[in-house]
């Protein structure tokens, strides 16, 4: 039978795996450019061989509390930026985040990711002793291991909140092109984002670094961040597609489509075998939530607990208070994927690895 020369290259490709040794950037590149059903049915094929080579079947579950969306910058693609006039900002009080914590701590989830916006009420001690104090706190009450998502925060702050016991510290570049970032990233320090990341690194914090697509971004931008991905040690790494929010400068783009999304989830896991992915209910709900681990995604991001009034990020409202972005809805989804729900004891070991 008579195969292309693209089908032959992409086979052996596939078949010699990518991780290990550098990889040259036409490969990628490669992978990148796919588009025939076919083909991007082989790649997801093999970004799931290689995620069960490293993990099994076993699939982490995160859950998130976005506790304040109150935010002093002005990022273009974000609802909560601070030029946008819109009304339901909240900033929730201890117990109440508390409350939420132990609610998803009982839903089973392995890790509680605490967020909130560049919020001038913690920014206003250098020290970030409150955001310390509701670190150690949450952890006390549920024993599970925290991620924190505070924005960029100073070296000294950043030991702190390790001491009071963030195992992850996550903040996302975006992309690794200055000039993009400048653009989607207003008034705001390429260079001191980067290092917040190499400081909790240091501070002893895994890292999670993230990019976004469909905000004009190129191919080679999206080549280069996963460059970055790989030299600096991120122990997570994942992608989002943008999603357009009403009242920002950005409100009229068109989301992109998800196959480039879930591409770069396939080419991550390649590039990346053992390190964690997300499959984040933020972009297209529970909906989404097949694709993305079908792409080789190992984590469910974006768990939160219905009816208390917490937001999401890129979706603020969609499938939160009908209690779709739960544990108790996702496992059934994984289970006909022939997957299972890790166990919280497995998940640590992972991270005291
Ligand atoms: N404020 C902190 C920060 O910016 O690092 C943490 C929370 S921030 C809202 C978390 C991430 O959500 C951003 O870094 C961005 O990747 C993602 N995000 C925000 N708005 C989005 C949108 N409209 N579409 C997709 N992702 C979005
Ligand atoms: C998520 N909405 O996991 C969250 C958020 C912040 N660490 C993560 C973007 O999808
Ligand atoms: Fe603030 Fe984060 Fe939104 Fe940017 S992405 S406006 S830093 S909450």
């Amino acid at each position: 039978c008579f195969l292309s020369q693209e089908t032959y290259y992409l086979d052996n490709l596939l078949d010699q795996g990518l991780s290990g040794r550098p990889v040259s950037p036409e490969k990628i590149m490669f992978l990148l450019n796919l588009n025939k059903d076919e083909d991007l049915e082989k790649l997801f094929q093999a970004a799931r061989d290689r995620r069960e080579r490293y993990f099994g079947q076993k699939i982490f579950l995160y859950g998130f509390i976005y506790f304040s969306t109150w935010c002093r910058n002005d990022c273009t693609f974000c609802y909560y930026r601070r030029s946008n006039p819109e009304s339901n900002r909240y900033r929730k009080n201890v117990d109440e985040t508390i409350e939420a914590a132990v609610r998803l701590k009982e839903s089973g989830v392995h890790l509680i990711d605490l967020t909130l916006g560049e919020d001038p009420f913690y920014q206003r001690q250098k020290g970030f002793d409150d955001l310390a104090d509701l670190i150690s706190q949450v952890k006390r009450e549920t024993k599970l291991p925290v991620m924190i998502s505070p924005g960029v925060v100073p070296e000294d702050a950043l030991k702190k909140l390790a001491a009071a016991g963030a195992d992850w510290y996550a903040c996302y570049q975006e992309t690794h092109s200055k000039v993009l970032f400048n653009k989607l990233r207003i008034d705001q320090s390429y260079d001191a984002r980067l290092h917040s990341k190499k400081m909790a690194l240091k501070a002893g914090m895994l890292v999670e670094e993230g990019l976004l697509t469909g905000v004009g971004e190129s191919l080679s931008d999206i080549l280069i961040s996963l460059e970055h991905m790989s030299r600096m040690g991120a122990r997570q790494v994942r992608v989002m597609s943008f999603v357009p929010q009403k009242g920002t400068p950005m409100e009229g783009w068109r989301t992109s489509s998800r196959v480039q999304e879930l591409k770069v989830i396939a080419v991550m896991r390649l590039l990346f075998p053992d390190r964690l992915i997300p499959a984040s209910l933020d972009v297209d709900g529970i909906d989404g939530l097949q694709d993305r681990i079908k792409a080789g995604a190992n984590v469910v991001t974006s768990l939160i607990p219905p009816q208390l009034g917490f937001a999401g990020v890129a979706q603020n409202s969609k499938d939160i208070n009908e209690g779709y972005r739960t544990v108790y809805e996702v496992i059934p989804i994984l289970e006909q994927m022939g997957l299972t729900a890790a166990s919280p004891g497995e998940y640590r070991s992972w991270v005291n690895r």
